[in-house]
């Protein structure tokens, strides 16, 4: 069976997925954190549990691990403060998490918002991963390792980033990652215009890539790369350095004005269509129990409706982690979809069972006439609003 299957057949139990249940010990946060969390020689395969915890603006790192071997941070939600508008100067050197000389460590479920950077991964952190994690307004890398680490990215989304990922050394280190790869696998990744720039025009954004020639080779499958413009710096392509090794099932969203600035290489589809990305990204929340509790709301317009079929309709038979109409999220758009589809027609979202302020004030999600950018608003603040309930959040998978 290939792995791409096997990946589709664990999601019948993310259990297996969680490194929580091989974890030597597991160390439980909770509540908001009122200092960062730094630790240093953590026993062999250490997880933190911090699926109750958050950190918000306590320092310009807010994760720092040394010398741990098998670590796994699991959950949380970390973020720091920045203004909309602030200069790149202020927010490059945050970074939401820090990895040093710690192989082998796993990040899952965590979601990283508002940061400079949100990983940054140090010499002798080699083979990462970074799995089912949500990055939202990133004002500089998502994920970046001068040093030149290999690791992989899997079933994350980027929801909003000024450069994707970076690996490109310091002028001061002489790290060869040409022996690394990256592996880039079933991401959804957006650059979105910030305010604050490196240089250039504001709004603006970097690539998707900031890479070397001494860095990492790169292998992206299954993944949905999104553009709204051309770049300040570095460019819009997929085989920086000639760096790419291998690539699949790749979608290019591309908003921008006139043809995509950069040749594709074989294993990458372009469109125009942003409802590919936006119903990705619908079923990738959803999916991940971030959604607003309707698994059959494909297009997240906010209720079970006759578009939702035609979404399943038109991709009956597909497969994939992403696949929008796979309603009962087992990787296949088939016949039980349809099933959740019609259990629930004309559901809405069901009203907070609690009186917490944050669902309580959370906002309807825009209704389809909106523009594609008062609907983005609008998700990010839903999002933001889920992400900050204590409870009440969807047990779909988590
Ligand atoms: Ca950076
Ligand atoms: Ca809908
Ligand atoms: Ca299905």
């Amino acid at each position: 069976m290939s792995d791409r299957l096997l990946r589709i057949e664990a999601l019948e139990d993310r259990s297996m997925l969680s490194c929580l249940a091989g974890a030597s010990q597991v160390i439980t946060l909770t509540g908001e954190q009122t200092e960062r969390y730094s630790e240093t020689g953590l026993p062999d395969g250490t997880a933190v549990d911090a699926t109750d915890a958050s950190w918000f603006a306590l320092d310009d790192t807010l994760i720092k691990i040394r010398d741990s071997n098998d670590f796994c941070l699991h959950g949380g939600l970390v973020e720091h403060d920045f203004a909309l508008d602030a200069p790149w100067d202020d927010s490059h050197s945050a970074r939401s998490m820090r990895l040093y000389n710690s192989p082998n460590a796993i990040i899952e479920d965590v979601h990283f918002n508002n940061s400079g950077d949100g990983i940054s991964i140090f010499a002798g952190s080699e083979d990462f991963t970074i799995r089912n994690t949500l990055f939202t307004d990133m004002r500089d890398d998502a994920i970046e390792s001068d040093d030149l680490q290999g690791g992989v990215i899997e079933d994350t989304l980027i929801e909003s980033t000024y450069v994707g990922f970076a690996a490109r050394p310091r002028s001061d280190n002489t790290f060869d990652g040409s022996g690394n790869t990256w592996v880039i696998q079933d991401t959804l990744i957006r650059l979105r215009p910030q305010i604050g720039v490196y240089k250039g025009v504001s709004p603006g954004t970097g690539g998707f890539f900031k890479w070397d020639e001494l860095a990492p080779q790169i292998q992206v499958h299954d993944s949905i790369f999104r553009a709204d413009q051309l770049t300040n710096h570095q460019d819009l392509g997929f085989d920086p350095d000639g760096k790419l090794a291998g690539a699949s099932n790749n979608i290019v969203v591309w908003l921008g004005e006139g043809a995509y600035p950069e040749p594709l290489p074989p294993g990458f589809t372009l469109t125009t269509d942003v409802s590919v990305w936006d119903n990705a990204v619908t079923q990738w929340m959803n999916r991940h129990g971030r959604g607003n509790g309707l698994p059959a709301d494909g297009n997240g317009d906010g209720m079970v409706g006759a578009a939702d079929y035609t979404l399943w309709a038109n991709n009956f038979g597909a497969t994939g982690l992403n696949v929008v109409g796979d309603y009962n999220f087992n990787g296949t758009v088939d016949a039980s979809d349809y099933t959740v589809w019609a259990n629930s027609f004309g559901s809405v979202p069901a009203a907070p069972s609690s009186a917490s302020a944050s669902a309580t004030a959370a906002p309807a999600p825009a209704p389809a006439s909106a523009t594609t950018q008062q609907r983005d608003f609008a998700l990010m603040l839903w999002y933001y609003d889920l992400a900050h309930e204590d409870d009440d959040e969807p047990e779909l998978l988590r």
